[in-house]
């Protein structure tokens, strides 16, 4: 078997970071379950609870938001890295949902010392500030209001409590004391909001805090020693490289650098042991919040091609709800992701989505004041002004749902995954073609 190939990158110690080649929501929970079967660990490295992994395991569905998918597996331990903000109140109310379903989590869930936490006064300015933006006419980001940005400026800021503050009661009443009445200053001023107090955030910080000791940990430490005994590591990107904070759409990105490179930083380990890093694109495109998106379609409409994009593919936010925009595959922005994540193969998902349809559109460039151009521009008023120049394939009428093998599927499919494969330079390894585990193709 070829060593880069997606199917021994998981084995013999070999590392795969699995991440979003477009706005997130590419399926990566599923690829990760799917590939957890011989990890020794399963890391989370960016973002916070903003991410929504959906898992169907035997039918049934869950959403996992800021606990790496590898908890699913019984034994597999699962590491929250130093990249990841932390609502300490959303995660023991996961932890507790994970458990109410039979799950053993506390046993093998390691939370790093550094990570950032997000507390009341981060959620509450990132509403007023996404009000503000709507009100003033400058137009909301479309975040999750989950308090992710704050969090990370107070992180960029060197004044965040971390999860290590929670261990020492003083240090951390003299620090949240500290950053409330910063964010205080804003919401009652600009954001024209209300204080919060600190006795209720300090109170619960330090309840919760006591469930949270027994799982902190120096993460780095104990993936590198899990990956020198001879266990492979699975690293866990969420949202998608559009999303990127340096990469992405910006300023319709998170804020955190949701690319490969970050697998490394973002856990407390060398980049040497990102051994593959397998991208995860969907067969079409969505978006959930604000943003340029050139092949956006009209999902709203019944009867249209979005529509049904919309529909079969069941495009909602796992977290909030919220309907995803869909267009078409867009090949131009691959090639930028590709470019970025130092892709090693991909996985394509939802490919049965595309079902039915009598034709199949992929861009592969864009005009932009009359002239071509053949990668994403990293400026996102100038991607607003893109045109996108699309080649046209026959559809199928055959149910490409849960195909386990390359030669069942059909040859429009084929051709299509072919010529997708060709223009953006990098091999398609995997194909998903349902949510189940066994739901998947693998070619290399
Ligand atoms: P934030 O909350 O500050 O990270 O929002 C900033 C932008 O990042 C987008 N974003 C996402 N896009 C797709 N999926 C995400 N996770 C959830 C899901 C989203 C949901 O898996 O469905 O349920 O709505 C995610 N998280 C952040 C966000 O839409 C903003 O454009
Ligand atoms: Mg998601």
């Amino acid at each position: 078997m070829d060593t880069r190939s997606a199917a021994s990158a998981g084995t013999r110690g070999r590392n795969v970071v699995v991440v979003g080649t477009q706005w997130g929501d590419e399926g990566k929970g599923k690829v990760v379950d799917w590939l957890t079967d011989h990890a020794a660990g399963v890391v989370r490295f960016q973002g916070g609870h903003n991410a929504g992994h959906t898992l169907v395991i035997n039918g049934k569905k869950t959403a996992l938001q800021i606990i790496p998918s590898g908890i699913m597996r019984e034994g597999v331990p699962c590491f929250i890295g130093n990249g990841v903000v932390v609502d300490p109140t959303h995660l023991l109310s996961e932890i507790e949902r994970l458990e109410a379903a039979g799950l053993d989590v506390r046993s093998r869930l390691f939370i790093s010392e550094s990570c950032p936490l997000i507390l009341p006064f981060h959620v509450a300015v990132d509403k007023a500030r996404e009000a503000l933006r709507e009100n003033s006419g400058a137009g909301k980001i479309g975040t999750t209001g989950k308090g992710i940005g704050p969090a990370y400026e107070d992180k960029v800021a060197r004044r965040a409590l971390r999860v290590q503050d929670l261990k020492h009661p003083e240090r951390f009443a003299k620090k949240l004391r500290d950053l409330l009445e910063l964010h205080n200053f804003a919401l009652t001023g600009y954001l024209k909001s209300d204080a919060l107090e600190f006795q209720p955030i300090f109170d619960h910080a330090m309840k919760l805090a006591e469930q949270l000791k027994p799982m902190m940990a120096d993460v780095g430490v104990l993936i590198d020693k899990a990956n020198r005994e001879g266990g492979s590591i699975l690293f866990e990107g969420a949202q998608g490289t559009l999303l990127d904070v340096d990469h992405g759409t910006y300023p319709y990105v998170t804020s955190s650098n949701c690319v490969a490179g970050n697998a490394a930083a973002g856990s407390g380990v060398g980049p040497g042991m990102l051994n593959y890093i397998l991208g995860i694109t969907k067969a079409y495109t969505t978006r959930v919040g604000s943003g340029p998106f050139p092949t956006e379609l009209d999902w709203d409409t019944p009867g249209t091609v979005g529509h049904h994009l919309s529909t079969v593919g069941q495009e909602r936010g796992t977290v909030t709800g919220r309907a995803r925009r869909c267009g078409w595959i867009d090949a131009a922005a691959l090639k930028r992701s590709i470019l970025i994540n130092g892709i090693s193969g991909l996985c394509l998902t939802k490919l049965d989505v595309l079902d039915g349809l009598s034709e199949i559109r992929m861009c592969t460039g864009y005009e932009l004041h009359g002239e071509k151009v053949d990668i994403l521009p990293l400026d996102a008023d100038e991607i607003v002004n893109c045109v996108p120049v699309y080649e046209t394939f026959p559809g199928w009428t055959e149910t490409t749902f849960g195909v386990t093998s390359w030669d069942a599927l059909p040859l429009n499919a084929r051709r299509y995954l072919e010529r997708v494969q060709e223009f953006i330079g990098a091999p398609i390894d995997m194909v998903s073609t349902g949510p189940d585990r066994d739901h998947t193709i693998l070619l290399r």
